[in-house]
């Protein structure tokens, strides 16, 4: 385990003067596209914890974004990334193939949904996975059409920008988007016009209707969709919504394809969020969780869609680095070892009743959702007519920041307050963090 102290400490405000120091450099060296949540800088972090260059310690409710599931410093992740290091840092698996590589696709296949035969191709991002999974598909059923969802986010490369829905930040200005993609609803129970109950056989035969008569099915290479979307707001599809439309990709000749790059890897208590449902991807997206921090993804699949394309036509120079795959077969390993499933549902069931007990209280809370330790809080101005309040969320995150709680939001509408806590995060910070969430309640 790491070396970190698991406990909260505060010695100076939030940022402090040396995180504001180098806030400065940064400014006039970074360029101003890339944004930080908090403008507190890292220098050390494991567990639950973020220790910052003042030697404060923050509650970690973020993970980096779902990737640090084992923490950000897992013993078996650092241990097998630097024997890795120190052998090889890299050959190009398309030069000179190395065994790290070969056993994190065999990996997948155990782990991934579905007992059919599998193969995977790594690659160092979640976007660059993304665009890997659209190339197979098209590869493999000569077709060109791809179907994503309303809230959808698929990252921001040029491929995966026209993927995903939410224009600011992601698009604005940045046109021109490729073409043949096409944008249809999601079954977002809390928003569906006819209640949550209707919303899964709704939304989906309103979906089928649209690929069906707009654009062709015929004509479509993939469905993609995030069984519990992200960015988008941590919506889970009203039940129903993704079994119905799985088969409908089926009996149509579409690759049925699962983003989890951040619902996968044990974050919604299940090794996949999919699996909620028993639904059995024809392709799947990962990346974050799967390598503890390092950058490796994958795309994950039928053997026969992956080997559609032609030989050479996937790759890239560092996708799967060996340091990476090291990396990721430590994080398996812990998360085999850890139960860490488990622990994401046991994070559920102690963030859910917290944050009902909060509801009963707060009007702005509008809706409390998600799996494991992927939970969010919507909030709205009004719970009849649900307007969104992003000044409320935006108020929420600088209270919790200030106490020393990493938090992070999302939405379309920017009104959603996410907790990500990395699974190996101790019960006491966990419910340190809650009692964090409630204090910036009562001060709002
Ligand atoms: N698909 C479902 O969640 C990344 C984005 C952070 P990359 N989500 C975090 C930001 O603002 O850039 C993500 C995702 C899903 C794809 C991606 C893209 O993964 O590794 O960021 O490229």
């Amino acid at each position: 385990m790491t070396a970190i102290p698991q406990e909260r400490r505060l010695v100076t405000a939030i940022p402090g003067p040396k995180s504001q120091e180098l806030q400065a450099r940064r400014t006039a060296a970074v360029a101003g596209g890339v944004g930080s949540v908090l403008p507190v800088f890292a220098a050390r972090a494991g567990g639950g914890i973020v220790e910052d260059v003042d030697g404060n310690r923050l509650i970690d409710f973020g993970s980096g974004i779902a990737v640090t599931s084992v923490g950000a410093s897992a013993e078996a992740v650092v241990r097998r990334a630097s024997a890795q290091l120190a052998d090889f840092t890299h050959t190009c698996f398309m030069v000179t193939p190395y065994e790290g590589y070969v056993e994190v696709c065999e990996r997948l296949a155990e782990l991934t949904p579905g007992d059919h035969a599998k193969k995977s191709a790594l690659f160092n991002s979640g976007a660059e996975a993304v665009e890997n999974a659209v190339k197979i598909a098209r590869s493999y059923t000569r077709r060109q059409a791809v179907v994503v969802f309303d809230h959808g986010y698929h990252g921001r490369t040029n491929l995966t920008m026209a993927l995903t829905s939410k224009n600011m930040p992601y698009k604005n200005g940045f046109g021109p988007f490729a073409p043949e993609i096409y944008r249809v609803p999601v079954a977002y129970g809390y928003r569906w016009p006819t209640g949550p109950e209707n919303c899964g056989p709704e939304a989906s035969a309103q979906v089928i209707d649209q690929i069906s008569k707009q654009i062709g099915a015929d004509n479509v290479a993939a469905i993609i969709i995030e069984p519990l979307l992200g960015e988008g707001g941590f919506i889970e599809p009203a039940k129903g919504f993704l079994p119905a439309l799985a088969r409908f990709a089926r009996e149509n000749g579409i690759v049925f394809v699962a983003d989890e790059i951040q619902s996968g890897f044990c974050r919604t208590g299940q090794w996949f969020a999919c699996e909620d449902e028993g639904v059995v991807p024809d392709l799947i997206t990962t990346a974050k969780g799967i390598a503890g921090g390092l950058p490796l993804a994958a795309v994950t699949g039928r053997a026969e869609i992956m080997d559609a394309a032609h030989s050479g036509g996937l790759g890239g120079t560092y996708g799967g680095n060996p340091v990476a795959c090291a990396a990721a077969l430590g994080a398996i390993e812990t998360m085999k070892e850890l139960d860490l499933a488990a622990k994401a549902r046991r994070i559920e069931a102690v963030m859910k009743p917290r944050l009902a007990a909060l509801s009963e209280k707060y009007d702005v809370i509008g809706d409390i959702r998600g799996r494991g330790a992927m939970i969010a809080i919507e909030l709205v101005k009004d719970r009849a007519t649900k307007e969104p309040n992003p000044e409320a969320t935006a108020a929420l995150a600088k209270a919790c920041h200030a106490a020393g709680l990493l938090v992070l939001t999302c939405g379309t509408y920017g009104n959603v307050l996410r907790f990500l806590p990395p699974l190996v995060i101790g019960e006491d910070l966990l419910t340190e963090g809650l009692d964090i969430v409630e204090q910036a309640f009562s001060a709002l």
